[in-house]
């Protein structure tokens, strides 16, 4: 046995089968590149579903935690800390927005959305008690919690899991007019994700956005931004809602927020929203500790910088002009997104995503499939072209053979 099948012989004993991950046992990495443990590189194609946007080993946010570890690493909220300050300020700036409650991962931070918007209908816009109801979309996907699950349509996600939450209804994302026949006097919010990640990179038609907020603003109901895999650098701008000037009541971030490095979430909105809360009504052990602030605060400097979304954009433009031009062979039967991050229909005659994926792991490359006959493309920010380009030609030798 080599050492690659004895440590995943040994995970499959000891773990919950909730995974199928690739065959591939990661020792190290460093920057879009990851180690196994028999000493093969891979390029990472993925970044930890874009958590990673800052790329693996960072010097500035592992200088970061490292010099926040040694001083101090928590103190539950039941204190103030040094970094705490700072860090709100810092991310509701970034956002445009007076407040942030920060959480530690996605799910936690949708959850705290939920709770704010159906608190801020019942306190301030007035709805029966009881009555809060949240419009979704269909194919969304916001985390993995009972209450989230209960609005998912897709049934792996969902199955099993009842009995599901009430107050929500799920509407066709893209479709403007079926958001607003779901409008009524008790919506308190509107939730979508500004591009579908889970659903396969789905970008929504130009107009969308700008759409949402009219009728949201029009309604008096909240629209949230569930910007957690989208923003911070990803697709070129530092939230995906930017590309269309849109500005949403409630940005939902995570992911990136952390540099990968621990888990970090957050909301912020402004004060007449966010202000609803009251001491002991919502929180979380771990939220806004001292680590997370360290490390988020660098990522908000470092995206201060324009670096990153500038990087996005330029390799972004070159990767989908490369899979464009797959996508004219016949390989690949569509090509979405934005930025650094991309969704490819692969032809079935050149075999399911998950063989792709497993070819390109045989190459050197990580992606991930989803839905069957879509790859997932989300490398590190910090990729050169010269590995992207590698990278897209062993895709092309995949797909060509
Ligand atoms: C898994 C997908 C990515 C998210 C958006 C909230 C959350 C996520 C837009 C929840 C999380 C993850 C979680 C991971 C797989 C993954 C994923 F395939 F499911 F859709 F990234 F593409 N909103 N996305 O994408 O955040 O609680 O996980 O911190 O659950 O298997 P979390």
């Amino acid at each position: 046995m080599t050492a690659t099948e004895r440590s995943i012989a040994a995970a499959e004993a000891h773990s919950a089968h909730n995974y199928h991950p690739l065959p591939v046992v990661v020792a190290t990495a460093e920057g879009a590149w990851m180690t196994d443990v028999e000493g093969r590189r891979y390029l990472d194609m993925l970044a930890g579903y874009s958590a990673l946007n800052f790329g693996h080993g960072n010097r500035r946010l592992i200088d970061a935690a490292k010099a926040q570890l040694e001083r101090v690493t928590l103190t539950s909220r039941a204190f103030h800390h040094d970094r705490f300050a700072e860090f709100c300020t810092e991310l509701a700036a970034l956002c445009g927005k007076d407040m942030v409650l920060p959480m530690n991962t996605g799910a936690e931070a949708i959850e705290t959305a939920v709770k704010t918007a159906r608190k801020w209908g019942y306190r301030v816009k007035g709805v029966p008690d009881g009555q809060a109801k949240i419009i979704v979309a269909d194919n969304n996907f916001h985390g993995r919690t009972t209450t989230i699950v209960s609005f998912s349509t897709d049934p792996e996600a969902r199955a099993d899991y009842g009995p599901y939450t009430p107050g929500f209804e799920i509407v066709p994302y893209g479709d403007l007019a079926a958001l607003e026949a779901a409008l009524d006097d008790n919506t308190v919010a509107v939730l979508l994700e500004p591009i579908q990640g889970e659903a396969g990179v789905l970008v929504p038609p130009p107009g969308y956005l700008p759409g949402v907020r009219r009728l949201t603003a029009e309604r008096n109901v909240l629209f949230i931004a569930d910007e957690i895999q989208s923003a911070l650098g990803r697709t070129g701008r530092t939230f995906a809602c930017d590309h269309e000037d849109v500005v949403p009541d409630m940005y939902v971030l995570g992911k990136a927020l952390g540099g990968g490095v621990v888990p970090v979430s957050a909301v912020a909105a402004s004060r007449d929203i966010l202000g609803v809360h009251r001491p002991g009504e919502h929180g979380s052990t771990f939220g806004g500790n001292p680590l997370a602030c360290a490390v988020a605060l660098e990522v908000i400097a470092i995206l201060k910088t324009g670096e990153y979304q500038e990087r996005a954009t330029r390799l972004g433009d070159h990767l989908h002009h490369e899979l464009n031009l797959l996508a004219g062979t016949g390989a690949v039967e569509a090509v979405r997104g934005r930025g650094l991050w991309a969704g490819v229909d692969i032809a079935p005659s050149r075999g399911t995503a998950r063989e792709v994926s497993e070819q390109l792991m045989e190459r050197g490359v990580l992606v991930k499939d989803t839905h069957g006959s879509t790859i997932r493309i989300a490398p590190p920010l910090v990729i050169s072209k010269e590995d992207l380009d590698w990278g897209l030609e062993q895709l092309r030798a995949v797909l060509a053979g």
